[in-house]
């Protein structure tokens, strides 16, 4: 949604631990034994998938070049539990950050990562362009319209949840 010149100096400092998180990364993708075998533990110490009703998803297709994208959904929890979500990833980009929209003291509208992002108990989380959202940093190619991703969100006590989000211009 913003330009990488809007990133505040704690989202570039965030990016630049990630990056440096990716040669262990890329190394473990180098065999697909290595990827598939922490997937099996967690899913094996998790009790279930997370168990949100997702609607609305959608990630925002821009023109090639554009390295940064946002995904929007519409997260809903039946539980009686807040979920608190913790981390977010696809294959299409390098990075998946979550992020709060918030306005600088000249009003200007801006965002910044945030290390959490909480369905309430019973409750919906709205992640548009105007709230919460999920932003794809380092897009490895441009997304095609009405192409499907699949995000992979994360909470704090490992579970996952698979999202497919159609490309959709805004
Ligand atoms: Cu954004």
């Amino acid at each position: 949604m913003f330009p990488i010149s809007a990133l505040s100096a704690r989202v570039r400092a965030l990016l630049a631990l990630g990056l440096l998180a990716v040669p262990a990364l890329a190394q473990s993708a180098g065999n697909s034994m290595d990827l598939t075998m922490p997937t099996l533990k967690s899913a094996a110490a998790s009790t279930a998938p997370l168990a949100l009703k997702v609607t609305a998803a959608r990630v925002v297709a821009v023109p090639p070049g554009i390295e940064d994208t946002s995904v929007f959904v519409t997260l809903t929890n039946p539980g009686s539990r807040p979920v608190v979500l913790t981390s977010a990833q696809t294959a299409v980009s390098a990075h998946a950050m979550l992020m709060l929209t918030v306005k600088d003291a000249q009003g200007l509208t801006g965002m910044k990562a945030t290390p959490s992002l909480t369905v309430p108990a019973h409750g919906t989380l709205v992640l548009d362009d105007a709230g919460p959202h999920i932003m794809l940093m380092g897009l490895k190619r441009s997304l095609k319209p009405g192409e499907v991703v699949t995000v992979i969100l994360r909470d704090r006590a490992g579970h996952t949840l698979s999202i497919r989000a159609p490309v959709r211009k805004p």
